[in-house]
């Protein structure tokens, strides 16, 4: 119990519809699928019934935006889809409130992180975006660029507006339309922003939002008519999807899960790293692709760090996700607590000292208490394999290079953080970093003008900055 009282943001902000159905060519329409139930995962409780696709919806829905592409988008001045991109970023902004606190019921992440991350960085990402749109058309970007046409994008739950914002921003941005498909657990929010684009005129078809499960997205991602995949997820569907569009001559990004370290040397300033520590692994419940997973610490302060973690984590208060001072919400939903569970058991079982925040639990809902392991080996599984919950698996290191190379000892590479006073040791480490993102001295800051993405395990492509247009582009 805490010692003040608590203030939740009110669900009534949400604007909670008991149904919502998808978005197909300018109209929501019931789809054909079989419907699903979006729960709270901090309660167990039905939140709404959103209506999914079929297979023929998909193709309704491709078809949809290829005549959109064909006819309007595709040849529509860069000047003028700015205008439409920069009315869907106000629009976000504007709703930020009802979207933060939707997004917390249907995501489970604690409402300070939606209402300072999520939302805003979605709205960030169609601004980014639209100063993009008429710059493309002229010199500065090289020879002609020019739309793929249509995009297919599948995306996961962590992130589930976020996510939508990342992908769809870009894609208009360069002359694309798009066919969305959300994440089963988390379809909410990106009905929401169908809405926004709907009140924002967009011509029909240029974005459509169809709701399903896996299947559904296998039958989007090879539709014939879809020139461009964008996935983010697992790395075992995006490796499926990789095999099923080989051949094909579609152009395909993938942004798959991750193993960081995040690397503490002893001349780091320790108070700092600590939060640097607890943001990269406990932020969104540990639900980040780039979650700081592995802490790498220098044998000398170890012991000395872990106290100071202990003690800080200890502090994290877990709980009620529209909560004001909730630190770590709800897990999204029992498959991924029945996981985080597994492989904590594993760290048992393979002799790993677990240490488990103190903290009261909620008696309703998938909650998991913050995890430290520590007395960590390579071989282990807590090590190795992507938790993607509130755990981190504590190894040392002695030397620049021994942290250099239990770092790069993974099949992922998405994101790594060093932590250290000297600024020669931090370029030094990041060239040796097989890693898409480097953070020095700060952890898990997102965005829009920085080049997001992988290496290995972790996909290609890299999606916000300069780079990211080329996901979206032909020259
Ligand atoms: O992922 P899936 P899940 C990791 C994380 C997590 C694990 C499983 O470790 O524990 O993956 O999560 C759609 N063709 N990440 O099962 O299945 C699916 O409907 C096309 C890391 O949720 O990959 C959803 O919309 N699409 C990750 C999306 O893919 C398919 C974020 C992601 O679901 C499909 C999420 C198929 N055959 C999980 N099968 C990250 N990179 O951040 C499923 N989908």
């Amino acid at each position: 119990t805490w010692d003040y009282a608590p203030a939740p943001e009110s669900r009534d902000i949400a604007n909670l519809k008991p149904s919502y159905r998808m978005f197909v060519d300018g109209k929501f329409a019931e789809g054909t699928g079989e419907p699903l139930k979006s729960i709270n995962p901090a309660t167990e409780e039905v939140l709404a019934e959103v209506s999914t696709a079929s297979p023929s919806d998909v193709d309704t829905a491709v078809k949809a935006a290829r005549r959109a592409y064909d006819k309007v988008w595709g040849r529509m001045p860069g000047t003028e889809r700015a205008k439409y991109i920069y009315r869907i970023a106000r629009m976000i902004a504007e709703r930020g409130r009802e979207l933060a606190v939707l997004e917390s019921l249907d995501n489970g992440k604690p409402i300070k992180e939606s209402r300072d991350t999520d939302i805003p960085t979605a709205s960030a990402h169609f601004f980014y975006h639209a100063g993009w749109a008429d710059k493309l058309d002229y010199a500065g970007y090289g020879p002609s660029p020019q739309p793929l046409g249509v995009a297919g994008q599948v995306i996961p739950w962590n992130f589930p507006l976020l996510m939508a914002a990342w992908k769809i921003a870009p894609a208009l941005a360069c002359g694309n339309t798009v066919v969305l498909k959300p994440a089963e657990t988390t379809p909410l929010t990106a009905l929401v922003l169908a809405e926004i684009i709907q009140q924002a005129d967009l011509p029909p078809g240029v974005v459509n939002i169809i709701p399903g499960a896996g299947d559904i997205g296998a039958e989007l991602v090879n539709h014939p008519q879809v020139d461009k995949v964008a996935f983010t997820g697992s790395t075992e569907v995006g490796k499926l999807i990789q095999g099923s569009l080989a051949g094909t001559g579609k152009k395909l990004t993938l942004e798959l899960g991750g193993k960081a370290a995040n690397i503490v040397f002893d001349d780091a300033p320790l108070d700092q790293a600590v939060e640097g520590i607890v943001n990269g692994i406990f932020f969104n419940q540990g639900h980040v692709c780039c979650a700081g997973s592995r802490l790498l610490v220098q044998e000398s302060i170890a012991e000395q760090l872990l106290a100071k973690l202990h003690t800080r984590v200890s502090t994290l208060r877990v709980g009620d996700p529209l909560d004001k001072n909730t630190d770590v919400g709800a897990i999204n939903s029992s498959e991924q607590l029945a996981k985080i569970r597994e492989l904590t058991q594993a760290g048992d079982d393979e002799g790993a000292e677990r240490w488990t925040s103190p903290c009261p639990l909620p008696a309703k809902g998938f909650f998991f208490a913050p995890t430290v392991f520590s007395n960590v080996s390579q071989a282990m599984r807590i090590a190795r394999e992507e938790i993607f919950g509130p755990v981190l698996s504590v190894l040392t290191f002695r030397t620049p290079e021994e942290a250099v190379a239990k770092a790069n000892n993974t099949p992922y590479g998405l994101s790594a953080g060093i932590w250290t006073e000297k600024g020669s040791r931090i370029l030094h480490m990041a060239g040796k970093m097989r890693a898409g993102v480097v953070w020095a001295n700060t952890f898990n800051r997102f965005d829009p003008t920085a080049p997001f993405g992988g290496y290995q395990e972790s996909g290609f492509g890299r999606e916000g900055g300069r780079a990211g247009l080329e996901a979206y582009l032909d020259v």
